[in-house]
């Protein structure tokens, strides 16, 4: 490719509302150029990096039998009527009407078309199982679109559907799925982890997150130190032996605290750890009023509420509810002597505490040796807490470090939680009806694109890996009007053609530095400039990633590239 062909407009300076290093450098070295907020074109060499992602996720989808398809952007209202979604998402779902004033949505995701073409054509376990899989452009009208092609309004997604008639088989797929997301993320030379995640609203049970780590990041990991155990913050469970302190458990004594409302103040105050309180919280749980204790030092994780009580629903209660519920003002809430009635579950550290402050259920008032079984008792005791660093992992190998990272990918299992709905069932072997059990399985392609950008860069520009760049070699004549560095550079690029190497020929009429500049920012992994010694039929070579330089004759030129390029 000619660099005066193609369209790869750079960028001196650095564009004010490009916040992090990817945004920028993508912009700047060319690849992308955003049309509105959150809506950017693919300029050639973006596309080309599309492309090369696209085909490693191909691979590996064909490679567990995955069959390619291409639904519709444009889906009718009435199928995201038949499972309720049309009703459940409010702006995010971009919404339009045809000419003859018909509902449509752009499609944010494609469950209920999958399954509505399923149903018609699949109606026999004999054809089961099944995976899909799409690389299309979804819309999602984000609030907040930020960080370029991180979170954008339209983006581009590799969506996989899988269609199974037990459950087994679709724990098989799964398991080929999740195979097949390292195999990709390898290949492309992400630093990643696959991270245990909480379905959210789409419900269906497993479901694995996979994450680049990366310190603009918007989810957190907690992950082992010595193991592979990750899992998103949300779901990473606690388990940890709390050692029964040897204290004696001492009499129940009744404080006053004057204008002592937060652990903070009541530690502070009393002169105890935040570990020797209690923190009492109320949580609305499908309506009803739940009291939740766990360790003054611990924080409560409303989705462990969540999953421990089956809720579908789980909202910290408001002060006012707080009172409506326990008669107390909300900074002296305490587990001791509560109206009875009041369901009460605590997390795991709290059965082992001994002599513990907790509030008095009286304004100014707490109490201090408060001991879980004489002084209250919990209704049960369960997973409540966040994980914190140093906890030790779950998995009982090494201690929990946190880390940022960007999701790329997101596997779930669905079961029928679509395919109920809208009636997408086949015969079983013993000639009954069952719903397809599913699976759901989606790699943001544009989102990997900025999470490689993030990864492959340093303080001049991009710098790709040589088995991921949008081109092999970047082939500059210092001086495109110098005769001998013209027909060196023209006979170059037709011997590195010649043997199918990728090359970007900048034959630009620009200063030196500005193509020297331009070539940092793009980053393609060699560069060869054809300078002073081309007579000589010397080059000079620069490896992007170290930045190291040296010198080859033209006659060595293809051994060397074959070394370097294997
Ligand atoms: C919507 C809108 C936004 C959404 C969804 C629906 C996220 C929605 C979850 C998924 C689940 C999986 C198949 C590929 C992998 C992810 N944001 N999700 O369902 F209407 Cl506006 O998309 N879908």
């Amino acid at each position: 490719m000619k660099q005066s062909r193609t369209f790869i407009p750079t960028l001196r300076e650095t564009p004010s509302d490009a916040e992090i290093r990817s945004h920028q450098y993508l912009l700047r070295a060319g690849y992308i150029r955003q049309n509105t907020s959150g809506v950017y074109s693919y300029l050639p060499l973006g596309k080309k990096m599309l492309k090369k992602i696209e085909a490693i996720v191909r691979e590996e989808m064909d490679a567990i039998g995955g069959a390619e398809v291409l639904m519709p952007s444009l889906q009718q209202a009435e199928l995201w009527k038949e499972t309720g979604r049309w009703y459940t998402y409010g702006p995010e779902l971009m919404r339009l009407h045809d000419r003859h004033d018909r509902e449509f949505a752009l499609g944010p995701t494609h469950e209920e078309v999958v399954t509505s073409l399923l149903r018609d054509e699949v109606k026999s376990y004999k054809k089961l199982p099944l995976t899909l899989y799409q690389i299309q452009t979804k819309f999602r009208d984000e609030k907040r679109p930020r960080f370029g092609l991180l979170r954008g309004r339209e983006f581009i997604m590799k969506d996989a559907y899988s269609f199974h008639d037990t459950k087994e088989s679709l724990d098989e797929t799964y398991e080929d799925m999740k195979q097949a997301y390292m195999n990709i993320f390898t290949r492309l030379g992400l630093n990643f982890r696959s991270v245990i995640a909480d379905s959210g609203a789409i419900g269906g049970k497993d479901t694995h997150e996979f994450m680049v780590l990366s310190e603009i990041g918007e989810d957190t990991i907690a992950y082992s130190d010595s193991s592979d155990y990750a899992a998103n913050i949300e779901m990473a469970e606690v388990n940890v032996d709390y050692p029964v302190s040897e204290q004696a458990e001492k009499a129940i004594s009744k404080v006053e605290t004057p204008g002592v409302r937060t652990i903070a103040d009541v530690s502070e105050f009393l002169g105890v750890r935040p570990e020797d309180c209690i923190k009492t919280l109320v949580f609305i749980v499908d309506e009803e009023p739940v009291v939740v204790l766990c360790r003054g030092d611990h924080d409560i994780n409303d989705i462990k509420v969540k999953n421990a009580l089956d809720a579908k629903v789980v909202e910290l209660a408001t002060p006012e509810q707080v009172k409506e519920a326990t008669g107390t003002d909300i900074g002296s809430l305490g587990p001791v002597k509560l109206p009875t009635g009041i369901r009460m579950i605590a997390d795991h550290a709290v059965r082992s505490m001994r002599n513990a402050v907790t509030g008095a259920n009286d304004e100014g008032w707490h109490y201090t040796n408060t001991n879980p079984g004489r002084d209250f008792s919990a209704d049960s005791y369960e997973d409540l807490r966040f994980i914190m660093e140093g906890d030790p992992s779950p998995d009982g190998k090494g201690v929990i470090k946190f880390a940022r990272g960007i999701e790329v990918g997101h596997i779930f299992k669905l079961g029928t939680t679509y395919s109920e709905p809208m009636d997408g069932k086949f015969l079983d072997n013993n000639g009954r009806q069952q719903p397809y059990i599913m699976g759901c399985y989606g790699i943001g392609v544009s989102r990997v694109l900025a999470a490689m950008a993030e990864q492959f860069q340093d303080d001049s520009g991009l710098a790709w890996p040589k088995e991921m760049a949008p081109a092999d070699i970047h082939l500059i004549p210092v001086n495109i009007k110098d005769e001998e560095q013209r027909q060196l550079a023209d006979e170059l690029y037709h011997l590195i053609t010649s043997y199918r190497y990728d090359c970007l020929y900048d034959d630009r009429p620009e200063r030196a530095g500005v193509k020297f500049a331009d070539a940092d920012l793009i980053g393609l992994p060699l560069r060869i400039t054809v300078g002073k010694k081309a007579a000589e039929g010397i080059v000079e070579v620069k490896f992007r990633k170290t930045g190291e330089t040296v010198e080859w004759k033209k006659e060595e030129l293809t051994d060397k590239l074959r070394s370097f390029f294997g």
